[in-house]
């Protein structure tokens, strides 16, 4: 979803001579693979979105997974980039990074000042030896490496299955079914309390080519809208949205999560760099491409 998102951006402002593999043409986990791409290829650039990435029954489930391809990706592609004279490498992670319970909204400085929420700390553990590796081959080698952290993300080709997916697909998907196969209420997990920020992929896109063109600074910067909902809410929305008149059931078996990550943008913001698809306007986008794919009229 990040990798296309930013691939359509670039090719809109007229970027040329990209260098592309998908995940089936090239393992990054497997070094010796890497290794050889970077020799070949001598990437000037490189956005480095892929990653093991799901919801939160996913981080949860296959918690070696989360940790084991996280790392093995991020450690060949940011050790290759080095070797092979990179210019500029942007490294993203996510918000997941924060302990579970940071002050609100998380300001960059909070990083690493408390315990993690277990059910993706694999994950964030991942993620922020990767902020770290960057900023130590910046220090002893002095490669401009750089983090960008963005909020929870939707948009074109993100994961629809029920049991890997984020939140805001899988209800769009929940209530969509719900509506065409006339269901009593749908079931949405946790109690509805948790309050989440939600990012249009595009916009990251934007932020993505503004900061490899205008950021050049260790640690990591925030991405996000500054803007949050709770799940409820975000299940009210997409229940209007798609025009669903069962009812909601909240399946409090499920975790909740941490129970709230909302991002200081203060630092984007400083450069004059702002999210423009607000969260409504993004879940129309979404409820009709996803109505599309599955060929039923929302
Ligand atoms: O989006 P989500 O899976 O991830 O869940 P996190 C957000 C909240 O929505 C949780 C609730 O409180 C879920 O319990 N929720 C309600 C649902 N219904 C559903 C549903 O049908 N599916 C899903 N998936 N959730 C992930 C991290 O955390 O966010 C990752 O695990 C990463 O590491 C990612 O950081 C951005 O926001 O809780």
């Amino acid at each position: 979803m990040v990798g296309s998102a930013i691939l359509r951006r670039l090719q809109k402002e007229g970027f040329e001579n990209f260098v592309l593999r998908s995940s089936k043409e090239l393992d990054l986990r497997v070094q010796q693979d890497v290794e050889n791409f970077f020799k070949e290829e001598k990437p000037e650039y490189v956005f480095l979105a892929a990653a093991k990435v799901g919801g939160i029954l996913a981080n949860n489930t296959y918690r070696a997974e989360f940790l084991y391809d996280n790392l093995m990706i991020q450690n060949n592609v940011i050790h290759q980039a080095y070797v092979n004279g990179v210019k500029k490498l942007l490294f993203l992670g996510s918000s997941c990074i924060y302990p579970k319970h940071a002050p609100q909204p998380l300001k960059e400085e909070y990083l690493l000042t408390g315990e993690l929420e277990p059910t993706n700390e694999p994950y964030a553990i991942a993620k922020i030896a990767g902020i770290k590796m960057c900023d130590a081959y910046r220090d002893q080698y002095g490669c401009n490496f750089i983090s960008a952290m963005p909020t929870n993300l939707y948009g074109p080709n993100d994961n629809y299955d029920l049991k890997t997916s984020h939140v805001l697909p899988a209800l769009i998907r929940k209530f969509h079914e719900a509506k065409v196969e006339n269901k009593p209420f749908v079931e949405v997990w946790g109690t509805g309390s948790p309050r989440r920020e939600f990012m249009h992929v595009d916009d990251l896109a934007g932020a993505c080519l503004f900061l490899m063109e205008n950021y050049n600074e260790p640690g990591f910067v925030n991405v996000g809208t500054g803007v949050d909902v709770t799940i409820k809410e975000l299940a009210e929305m997409i229940r209007d949205i798609v025009g669903y008149v069962g009812k909601i059931q909240w399946d409090t078996s499920k975790p909740d999560g941490t129970p709230r990550k909302l991002m200081d943008v203060s630092l984007l913001g400083k450069m004059e760099w702002e999210s423009r698809i607000d969260l409504e306007e993004g879940l129309r986008l979404e409820i009709e491409s996803l109505a599309s794919i599955l060929k039923h009229e929302v």
